[in-house]
């Protein structure tokens, strides 16, 4: 039998039997399957139902060869347990903090790697855009300086943007067309890709980890379109008394229940509009409701829209969708 042929964007083996399965085309002569035809011309993207154990099963393939990995990571959205992946992986890591371009110039890159550094082990850390094309020469230099054989791995959650940064090496350093589909969608590539820069190298695209507790999968907000703005963050600061609330979009509500007078600083997409008001007044009471002691120098992380940067100690209380996951972290910035 011949060897089954993949989608060129996403992965997935190629199929003209039945237009409900993955992987359809109606000719398989085609370079792509028709969920990324219609998503490359069309900019129509179909969900699919996503599966953890093919990413675990992924991971365990890699973890079975010793090649360099790349992990990348949203720096607006980084996990708090960034460790977990060496639970899967005894590779040598790269933490790739992309989408740099989010977050305002001012942001000192150094401070964001020295606290990375203090918390975790990892072969190297960079902090890069694809967009801007922010340290990519960097990260082309390290990737060649730490692989180990032909192939790297790219891995992380899904949207982190693993594709867009296969496809800029590719434009970049080959004089190869970049092909794989990307998409402001989670769970664009289905499958691994092994996408040849040159005959030293050769860049494994792989699916992303779909985390249901990003804000993401709260569809039903009408400001889910700006969670993966691509606008630089402008913050915005409020001085906040006990008592005051901010109602953030129509989805978030933070009371300030008890401390001095305090700062907090919205690293937010701008498009989500942001009201202070008396707590006695605040609306989204039908929300889950949890709370926090903030200690001084914590950001609250709302895994999917940001972050918010506090100063001083106080007491919080959240009201939000039960499935989005909060936590606290020391200032990042
Ligand atoms: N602002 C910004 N957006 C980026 C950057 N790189 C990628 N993106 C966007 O992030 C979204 C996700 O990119 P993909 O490359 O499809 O992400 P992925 O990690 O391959 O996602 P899966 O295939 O679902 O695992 C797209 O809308 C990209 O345009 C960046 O440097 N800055
Ligand atoms: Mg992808």
């Amino acid at each position: 039998m011949t060897k089954k042929k993949k989608c060129l964007g996403c992965g997935v083996t190629l199929q003209n039997e039945n237009i409900l399965n993955l992987g359809y085309t109606p000719n398989l002569e085609n370079a792509y399957c028709m969920r990324c035809f219609k998503a490359k011309n069309y900019g129509i993207h179909e969900n699919i139902t996503s599966n953890k154990e093919q990413y675990l099963k992924i991971l365990k393939s890699i973890n079975l060869k010793k090649d360099l990995v790349l992990y990348i990571v949203d720096i607006l959205n980084i996990p708090d347990n960034l460790d977990n992946i060496k639970k899967y992986l005894k590779n040598d890591i790269i933490l790739v903090l992309n989408k740099r371009d989010v977050l305002p110039k001012s942001v000192k890159e150094e401070k964001i790697i020295n606290y990375l550094k203090e918390q975790y082990d990892f072969k190297d850390y960079l902090i890069v855009s694809t967009i801007n094309n922010f340290e990519m020469d960097n990260l082309y230099k390290k990737i060649l300086k730490y692989k180990t054989s032909k192939e790297v791995y790219l891995v992380g959650e899904t949207n982190a943007g693993k594709s867009s940064l296969i496809n800029k090496i590719i434009s970049n350093y080959s004089n190869k067309e970049p092909v794989l589909t990307t998409s402001n969608m989670p769970e664009t590539t289905l499958d691994k890709i092994y996408i040849e820069v040159n005959d030293k190298l050769t860049l494994v695209d792989t699916p992303g980890l779909v985390e249901y507790s990003n804000l993401i999968y709260q569809k039903d907000s009408k400001y889910s379109k700006f969670l993966n703005s691509k606008k630089e963050i402008k913050p915005k600061t409020y001085q906040i008394n006990k008592g005051q609330s901010l109602i953030i979009g129509d989805f978030l509500r933070i009371d300030y229940l008890d401390g001095d007078r305090n700062s907090f600083t919205l690293y937010i997409s701008n498009k989500i509009p942001v009201k202070r008001i008396n707590s006695r007044h605040a609306t989204l009471t039908n929300l889950a409701y949890r709370e926090y002691d903030l200690k001084y120098h914590e950001d609250l992380v709302i895994y999917g829209l940001g972050f918010i940067k506090v100063v001083l100690q106080g007491k919080i209380g959240i009201y939000l969708d039960n499935n989005v996951k909060t936590f606290l972290r020391k200032n990042l910035i």
